[in-house]
């Protein structure tokens, strides 16, 4: 394999944190710079790791320019929950964030670039069962929109400036060893601190609220074969649909019964609910099945089961630091 230089912007958030360790076991850690506008926490901080805001510019292109990288991953992004609350903030780094990293790509001859996409850019409009690739896309939060605008972008700069850049539509990712980031589907990772800490969870989405979701480890796995595979594979130069599971509030909490039996759950739908109830509730991923071999690993049962057997060990070790 050809010796990378990595660049990760965005990298102390909770895919980034989990995909840079994927990164280091695929190209050596020597070989991943992880970046984040504030210093890092846990293992993060025993990689290469620089301070570096993709939104002061100067900056920015200097440290792209003076590395030399071969790829590019950029992270940063405003979630759906937090974008609402500051919404023209979220499209300034949601969106003028990615139109630097793609001018920088072409300009350092960046060989690949890798930026996420959601389910947040589809709408209240979209096919809400199996949704398909290509289909309606009328996203309602300012996040779901600088997805749609970004998937668009990304196609732009592959077909105008022979750019490889590639992108999966995420589902609610799920992970344990960052606390939540500020999305609607994130209930799903902080039932799993309150149900060891309190034995209980408010809810703020109903019980029978059904979404797209996906555990950290499967997502890291989507993220490196799209990047791994061979350019002519990828027919989808906006972005791909991926899937794992779906399930609801009151099958999450069912599922953690099975371990703690003394968990209860209640439910208060806030602004979220509507955010949700405007997302597919499944995802076709037949596309990314076929041109690049994606398939997932982890269901809800298998999921919850690695959660409850990792989570207390790391919470006890963060105890102790
Ligand atoms: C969010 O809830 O905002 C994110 C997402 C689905 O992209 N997790």
């Amino acid at each position: 394999m050809k010796k990378q230089k990595i660049l990760v912007i965005g990298a102390g958030g909770q895919l980034g944190s989990e995909l840079t360790q994927g990164l280091w076991k695929l190209h050596g850690k020597e070989n991943v710079i992880a970046t984040d506008i504030k210093d890092p926490e846990g293992v993060l901080a025993t990689g290469n790791f620089e301070i570096l805001d993709v939104m002061k510019e100067n900056e920015f292109l200097e440290f792209v320019k003076k590395n030399g990288f071969t790829q590019l991953y950029h992270l940063a992004a405003v979630l759906s929950a937090t974008g609402e609350k500051n919404p023209k903030f979220a499209w300034q780094l949601n969106m003028d964030g990615l139109i630097r990293v793609l001018d920088a790509a072409v300009n350092y001859k960046i060989e690949k670039v890798y930026w996420p996409s959601s389910i947040a850019a589809f709408g209240p409009t979209t096919p809400k069962i199996k949704t398909p690739q290509d289909t309606i896309m009328d996203p309602t939060t300012i996040y779901g929109i600088s997805k749609q605008a970004g998937e668009l972008w990304c196609n732009w700069y592959h077909k105008n400036r022979g750019l490889d850049v590639r992108s999966l539509r995420y589902p609610g990712l799920i992970g344990y060893k960052t606390k939540p980031g500020g999305g609607t589907t994130d209930y799903a990772v902080d039932i799993f601190f309150k149900a060891l800490t309190d034995k209980k969870f408010e809810c703020f989405l109903s019980a029978d609220t059904y979404l797209p979701m996906m555990y950290m480890d499967d997502a890291v796995k989507a993220t490196l074969d799209l990047m791994e595979a061979p350019a002519e594979k990828i027919n989808e130069r906006g972005s791909y649909n991926i899937s794992a599971m779906s399930f609801c509030p009151a099958e999450i909490a069912a599922e953690i019964k099975k371990h703690i039996p003394e968990f209860e759950i209640t439910y208060k739908p806030d602004f979220r609910q509507a955010i949700a109830d405007s997302w597919p509730r499944s995802i076709n991923d037949s596309t990314a099945r076929i041109d690049w071999g994606w398939e997932p690993q982890f269901d809800l049962a298998a999921m919850t089961e690695d959660i409850l057997k990792n989570l207390p060990v790391l919470m006890h070790e963060q105890a102790m630091i």
